[in-house]
Parts: structure tokens; sequence; C-alpha cells
């Protein structure tokens, strides 16, 4: 059947229906020519000079950008992007109180890369998550168009459900070909790979994923936009990046310098002066037990 397409104007439920059975669904026509041409000159002078991957996973040919938020202003849009971040919610809040951003890259593969391994992402967190937990909503912003020829990301639709060492056959196998500034969402427990690249252009994505607040970040945030940078951003992307807390004791932080006691077991947003701490009071006394699995 292929993988579905939605228009821009789609509904939240349309797409959410689309992930339960399928996990994976493409948004037509999302971005506008003006913004891929932004994403391309934000992310260009760090492509130059960024070395290949290093083995069959990454891709001899196949380069990446990371730290988007800090490195690409209109990447920041796509992070805040309202349908998503509403499919993120619904998606993922089932499983965890909150969501916050988990990976940003531009992946780029280049011609006579070869198909990277079928794999699910969830595997990061090393299989200890029983697979109704739904652990990640990714998405894949086609910045060139994406054609089988040039390295569409494969999906195996339905793999979600499937036995952990079901293969599957040829024909099981969907491309996600897309025009450029369409949006291919995924979750992360579905089958899916980098295509091989028999073009001879580049097909270049921005991965932005999303994961549970109560999960570690694939890419770590702090590291990748700190706090120098962080704070010329929007609050609310700071607070999906993780600069807030994930509950009432869940990545609150201490400043080691301070000796007024001003900073002490303090949500990340009080060093940008903001006050949003939205676990900032217990709602009854009882709930932190109660909640404990
Ligand atoms: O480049 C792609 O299309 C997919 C990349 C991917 O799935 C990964 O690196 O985890
Ligand atoms: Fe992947």
């Amino acid at each position: 059947m292929g993988i579905r397409h939605l228009n821009s104007d789609a509904y939240v439920n349309e797409i959410l229906e689309i992930l339960e059975e399928d996990a994976g669904v493409i948004i037509d026509n999302v971005l506008t020519k003006d913004q891929l041409n932004n994403i391309t000159q934000d992310i260009d002078p760090f492509l130059g000079n960024t070395r290949v991957g290093k083995d069959e996973f990454t891709g001899f040919k196949t380069k990446r950008v990371g730290a988007l938020m800090a490195r690409s202003p209109e990447c920041r849009n796509l992070a805040l992007n309202p349908l998503i971040n509403e499919v993120s919610k619904l998606f993922l809040e089932p499983h965890g109180e909150g969501y916050q951003l988990h990976f940003t890259s531009a992946i780029n593969i280049g011609p006579g890369e070869t198909q990277q391994i079928l794999h699910r992402d969830r595997g990061v967190w090393g299989g200890y998550i029983p697979r109704k937990i739904e652990t990640q909503l990714s998405t894949v912003w086609a910045i060139t168009d994406f054609t089988k020829e040039n390295g569409a990301t494969q999906l195996v639709p339905g793999s979600h459900k499937w036995d952990k060492n079901r293969e599957p056959l040829d024909e099981e196998i969907d491309y996600a070909e897309m025009k450029a500034g369409s949006v291919f969402i995924y979750t992360g427990s579905v089958m899916h790979a980098g295509g091989n690249n028999i073009s001879n252009e580049n097909r270049m994505g921005v991965f932005i994923h999303y994961a549970p607040s109560w999960l570690r970040q694939q890419e770590n945030q702090y590291l990748s936009c700190p706090p120098e940078i962080a704070k010329t951003l929007d609050p609310d992307l700071r607070s999906l990046m993780g600069y807030s807390k994930g509950g009432y004791v869940l990545g609150f932080f201490t400043d080691p310098y301070d000796k007024e006691g001003k900073l002490e077991s303090a949500s990340p947003e009080k060093i940008f002066g903001d006050s949003a701490d939205k676990y900032e009071n217990l709602t009854t006394p009882d709930k932190l037990v109660e909640e404990s699995s």
C-alpha cells in the first residue's frame, strides 16, 4: 500500500490513527521555499567540514550535523511546529507526564551510500523498556526531495507490532518518498533505515525526535546547546530541550557557586530568570508515593 500521505491541514486524530496502524505517515508540503533556503544556509557552514560516518550504521558516505537548536534558527521553528508538538504530546503523554526534545540531526546521504541496517530507534535505551511503552516520536523534514533512488528513509509499516526477531520481506519495505518541505513522522518502535543512494545527488533530511521527559535524551541538549546560547532562545524551546523539570523532584539543579541558597534544588528555568516551574508544588502530599510503581 505504501506510506500514507496527508495534507498539511490534516487533523491530529487522523495522524494518530495512522501512527497506531502503520507507525509512519507523511505530511506533504509543510515548509515554504524560504524556510528550506534558511535551513540550507544554517546548516551548510557545518556540513562542509563534517566528516562522513565511521561504520555501516552511520554510513561511510553520510554526514550528520547535530546541535541544531544552537546552530539553526530555522530548525528551532521545526522543533516547535504546533502540529508536530500536538502529535508528540498525544502520542507520548500516555507513557509519561510531559515530553522533551530527544535528538536533532541533519542527515545528508551522499551518492553511492549503501542501505543502513533496518532498526528500531528505541534500541538507544538498550531494550529494557517494554514495547507497550512508546518512547519516541520521530520527525524527518525533507530538505531535498526524498526519492527511492537518493536514499529516502525506508519504513516497514506495521512492524511496531511485530515480534522483535521477525524480518520483513522485500515487499514489506516502503520508502518515505516526498517533496522537499514535507515531513515524515514515524515512531521509535517501527523498523526503518536510511536508504541506499544510487543517484548523483545528496538526500538531506532534518531529524528532530521527541521522547517522554523521564528518559535520557539521545543528544545531550545541555552540552549541545549550553546555557549561554539557550538564554537567547524562546523559553518554550528551552523548556522543550530540558531546561525545565520533568516532575516534582525530576531534573532540578543547584548552582554550585551560590552561597546565598537562592538556587538550591531549583528548576532550570530559574537560571534564565523565568519563573515557570509547573512542578513547584506537590498537588497532594501523597502523590509521589501514589505514583511510584
Ligand atoms: O537517514 C535516514 O533516513 C535514517 C537514519 C536513521 O534512521 C538513524 O540514523 O537512526
Ligand atoms: Fe533510525
